[in-house]
């Protein structure tokens, strides 16, 4: 998209988001890496996989960070365009790379058997690929038609994902114990709630908003489902990790902790 005049204070609030998504993405990847040793060797996998995710979204946050620093210059108080682009193949090549690692999360939590987890990945993850290259011609494009037609064709593969995700997760929810199904029935709100606002993000020229006001909509919007759909996700899964290791009472802290004591 063609940048419009800014503001300071759109320009800023743009930019504080994003410093806020590199600040969260790095807070994340020090928490999934030191978490852990708080949950059963089972589960570690996840906590890995959520780490990876945050860490490889904290890279590109400085890049989208940087790159929008430098599209704009102050001039006579507001923020005209440099000249340089704002890069938001980032955002996309993010995308590409941490949205398959989600599924992988998310199919990690239902507990499948093996064969039948790899192929829901499979197939999830080509319906991630599908729904990302297809939104991106009109992320770029200044024509609002061309937007519409690939935001909806993208919306194909969105749709299908988050149907398939859901029956899943909800078969999921009798197989777990009491106080994991209230977790499970969250992660399955928050994935919904959190992926529902991209492409509602992504329609802002079409809820009358135009130039700075559709650019700031979009950044915020994108930045913001970013921080809830990575770390936050991320902790929920944590939160699912450490009751599953409760409920199969191997604890590792108390594991620890008896070792020790026989010793001395
Ligand atoms: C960490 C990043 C995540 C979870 C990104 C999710 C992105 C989407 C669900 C994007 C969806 C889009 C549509 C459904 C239509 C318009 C184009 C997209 C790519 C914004």
């Amino acid at each position: 998209m063609e940048l419009p005049v800014l503001t300071p204070g759109q320009f800023d609030l743009v930019y504080n988001a994003l410093s806020f998504g590199i600040a969260a993405m790095g807070a994340g990847f020090i928490f999934f890496a030191l978490a852990r040793s708080y949950v059963a060797p089972a589960y570690r996998p996840a906590l890995l996989v959520s780490a990876l995710v945050v860490a490889i979204a904290a890279y590109h946050y400085v890049r989208i960070f940087e790159s929008w620093g430098s599209a704009y210059v102050l001039e006579g108080g507001a923020y005209v365009p440099s000249g340089e682009a704002f890069n938001d193949a980032y955002r996309y090549i993010d995308w590409l790379l941490t949205v398959p690692l989600l599924l992988v999360e998310a199919v990690a939590v239902l507990a499948l058997a093996r064969a039948k987890s790899a192929s829901l990945i499979a197939r999830l993850s080509i319906a991630a690929v599908l729904m990302i290259v297809l939104g991106y011609p009109g992320e770029i494009t200044d024509d609002n038609t061309a937007r519409f037609i690939w935001g909806a064709l993208s919306s194909i593969p969105f749709v299908y994902i988050l149907w398939v995700l859901w029956g899943e997760l909800g078969r999921a929810l009798d197989r777990q114990p009491p106080q994991v199904r209230v977790l499970v029935r969250n992660l399955r709100l928050l994935l919904l709630g959190t992926w529902g606002v991209y492409p509602i993000a992504y329609m802002a020229p079409f809820f009358g908003l135009t130039g700075a006001g559709a650019v700031v909509a979009i950044q915020l919007g994108y930045t913001i489902a970013d921080v809830l759909a990575k770390p936050g996700f991320g902790l929920l899964i944590y939160a699912i990790a450490r009751e599953k290791t409760r409920a199969d009472n191997a604890d590792p802290l108390q594991g620890q902790a008896v070792p020790a004591a026989a010793g001395d």
